[in-house]
């Protein structure tokens, strides 16, 4: 019996048949099918009508010359067919002859005869570099197409993911003419996922990495993950957690990265992990992690040995050293510099990288926490081996809604320093709100440190042009995890978008690259553009003006990050605590920062310096961060300072139900799945911005003693309720 009904259900289906079933179901489906997320920016559906018959007859051959096929030009053949597939519903044909107008062609320098028979000259690869492509409409004997030219097959491939996102955007071929060469060398992401597949600060599920049965399983998503990477210029991935277990560095973990990294190096992206600076006690037997130590050192140069056995290309080593509890070079009298050092050499004979992270901050160090960083590392200029690159945070903090730059980029002419910016939003909502992040991204690349002379942005830090240095590098710590869409909301995938773009080229812009992400993620409707464009540049101030507005910053709640909690005074070091950072008091608000208060504004260039400390010249949106004023100090607004506190939280909210508005006007225009997970998150964000409005002007003003603004809402609840706020269970904690 079973078997029979099996045997029928196998039965093929008449070609016709199973042809008119086909033409039915997407005649009937709706325009835009439920879609989870899963793609991210390589979403190939197929494009609207006109646009496919522009594209087609330019898109009929894919040449890759050469016979052999090394992975990563399989990997450009797989991409190329199955979006153009996808997108235009046209098969191309692989060939390694032209047939006629229509060609796609695919060379690098070593197929030098291909190159000359392409019409480009030696010049026109020179510029590109290692990594960098051209892209551009050619006609070779007398037949028309496009051709896409690198001095190695990385570059290939970031030419090919660049063609496929010029369909994607409707961007026109017929005069193509495209060079990008990257201006950071390290384009990584920083993965906080523990070995237990828990993910620090991580809000889309657990870890992708699935430790536990590498290296034998390899899940799909590796492939994914390394393609979507790819697709923005991301070349390296850490994959730890800076908080490191010592584990990671043993020969069983190594098997396990060794098998990523298999998987990611077809896709140019190499593999890095974070070093527990205490490993050779922990995992080494021996007692001491003293860097002047030999047999320290020994240790180091063999575990660099196994390691590059293991992963010829691996990266080098992130390490967060003397900072919140991790082991350090400090433990044993010696600098951050021998630390760093000591690494460095083992790795050196390899090629390998040290990214030493300048996240340091001591507890029994009453200087201002902004301050710290810069006099542990400042002083340490010039001592740092050629192949260490220092990582500095965005901002002197943490990681806050706002912060000014980070006052050691631009002084440490003699360092070669990396960004590390927040991709996941620990401080900003978590995976729940809608915040793109590429306005703080450019807020802080665009920057001028003056450190020599004006236009020293810090993104000309960054790029090692101001300083003139080879090693560049800047980090994203990832927002990635297991959920089906990576990132826990179809917003989130913008921040990881935004963050690889803006490391390939720290000069673009923002906003650009929002209609961009939004073209690949929706598709080309102009309602959707300009709704979703509105919507995400104003996300970020949103969140500013509803939790820290004005410059305050780290006034949420304690251990998860989620929520207000200005009032917190109780946490065991004095900079955990919200109250260390806001002062407020009866008389005013804000930390002094000037030559008056703790003096950080000496840590910046004198222009910079100058402008921080005058109340007037700073602006409102850093005025908290650096000046302590009285409640009703007289704001640029005409009003004063309590008021325009007030306000600030008030526009916040209000900015958050304008964006849940504008996205239900977009209900007709996008599938099902992805806005109604996106509408009912604009719900929570709304609520949740009201209760940090609500909470942070109850406690403020209980604190001031000043009578809210007329017409202005009263917080729906008292001070006290919301104290007893409580998520035990927050996630990423
Ligand atoms: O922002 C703080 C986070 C910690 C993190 C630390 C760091 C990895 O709350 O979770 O630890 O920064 O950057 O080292």
């Amino acid at each position: 019996m079973k078997s029979d009904v099996i045997g029928k259900s196998l039965t093929p289906l008449p070609a016709f048949l199973l042809a008119l079933l086909l033409v039915v179901a997407s005649v009937m489906s709706p325009p835009a099918n439920a879609d989870d997320g899963y793609d991210l920016w390589l979403r190939y559906q197929p494009l609207a009508a006109d646009a496919r018959d522009q594209y087609r007859p330019q898109l009929r051959q894919l040449i890759i010359p050469g016979s052999e096929r090394s992975p990563t030009l399989q990997a450009i053949e797989r991409e190329m067919v199955d979006g153009v597939r996808g997108l235009l519903a046209q098969v191309p044909v692989v060939d390694d002859r032209i047939q006629g107008d229509g060609f796609v062609l695919v060379v690098t320098s070593q197929t030098a005869q291909a190159v000359r028979g392409a019409g480009l000259s030696a010049r026109d690869l020179n510029d590109l570099g290692g990594e960098g492509y051209l892209i551009r409409a050619i006609t070779l004997r007398g037949q028309k197409g496009t051709v896409i030219a690198a001095n190695n097959e990385q570059g290939l491939l970031y030419g090919s993911f660049h063609l496929l996102r010029l369909l994607q955007t409707g961007t026109k071929l017929a005069n193509v003419d495209i060079s990008s060469r990257p201006r950071i060398g390290l384009r990584l992401l920083n993965h906080w996922d523990n070995l237990d597949r828990s993910v620090e600060r991580g809000y889309a599920g657990q870890s992708i990495w699935d430790w536990w049965n590498l290296p034998d399983v390899l899940d799909p998503r590796y492939i994914d993950y390394a393609r979507a990477n790819a697709a923005l210029g991301i070349n390296g991935t850490v994959l730890n957690n800076v908080n490191a277990s010592a584990d990671s560095l043993t020969g069983r973990y190594l098997a396990k990265a060794a098998a990523l990294a298999d998987v990611f190096r077809p896709y140019g992206i190499r593999v890095y992990l974070s070093a527990r600076f205490s490993a050779p006690v922990e995992i080494g037997g021996l007692d001491t992690a003293d860097p002047k130590d030999p047999a320290v050192q020994r240790w180091w140069n063999d575990k660099a040995d196994e390691i590059y056995r293991r992963i010829p290309d691996f990266g080098g080593f992130l390490v967060k050293a003397n900072s919140e509890g991790q082991p350090g070079p400090h433990d044993y009298g010696r600098s951050h510099a021998e630390g760093a050092n000591l690494l460095a050499r083992a790795l050196k004979p390899h090629g390998g990288v040290v990214m030493w992270r300048a996240f340091v901050y001591q507890q029994d160090n009453p200087e201002d926490r902004a301050k710290q960083a810069y006099s542990d590392f400042v002083p340490l200029d010039g001592q740092f081996d050629d192949n260490v690159i220092v990582q500095v945070k965005n901002g002197p903090i943490d990681f806050q809604p706002r912060e000014p730059f980070h006052p050691m980029f631009g002084a440490m002419p003699k360092t070669p320093l990396m960004m590390e910016f927040q991709v996941t939003k620990e401080y900003l909502g978590f995976a729940s709100h809608l915040a793109y992040l590429g306005p703080m991204y450019e807020e802080v690349l665009e920057a001028d440190t003056h450190a020599a002379g004006p236009g020293s942005t810090v993104a000309k830090v960054v790029d090692g042009s101001l300083h003139n240095h080879k090693l560049t590098g800047i980090a994203g710590v990832a927002n990635i995890g297991s959920a089906r869409d990576w990132t826990g909301s179809i917003f989130n995938q913008a921040n990881w978008y935004v963050f690889g773009r803006m490391a390939w080229n720290p000069d673009l812009e923002a906003e650009a690259i929002a209609r961009e992400w939004l073209k690949v993620t929706f598709g080309q409707d102009p309602q959707v553009l300009d709704t979703g464009l509105d919507m995400m540049m104003a996300s970020r101030q949103a969140v500013v003006d509803y939790m820290t507005p004005l410059g305050l910053a780290h006034l949420m709640a304690t251990g998860h990050h989620y929520g207000p909690g200005p009032w917190v005074s109780d946490l065991a070091r004095p900079e955990w605590n919200p109250v260390y950072y806001h002062r407020a008091d009866h008389n005013g608000i804000g930390f002094d920062r000037t030559s008056e208060g703790s003096d950080a504004v000496s840590q910046y260039a004198p222009a910079i310096a100058k402008q921080f400390a005058s109340r007037s010249a700073v602006g409102d949106d850093l005025l908290l961060w650096f000046h302590h004023l009285p409640w009703d100090y007289p704001m640029s607004s005409g009003r004063d300072l309590w008021e325009e506190l007030v306000h600030r939280y008030d526009r916040g909210v209000a900015a958050v139900g304008k964006m849940r508005a504008q996205w239900q006007t977009l209900e007709p225009l996008i599938d099902a799945e992805r806005f109604d997970k996106t509408a009912r998150l604009l719900q929570v964000q709304e609520r949740e911005a009201q209760w940090w409005r609500d909470a942070s002007i109850a406690y403020f003003q209980s604190v001031s003693g000043r009578q809210l603004p007329k017409g202005v809402a009263p917080p729906a609840r008292s001070l006290e309720y919301y104290k007893a706020v409580d998520y035990p269970w927050a996630p990423g904690h």
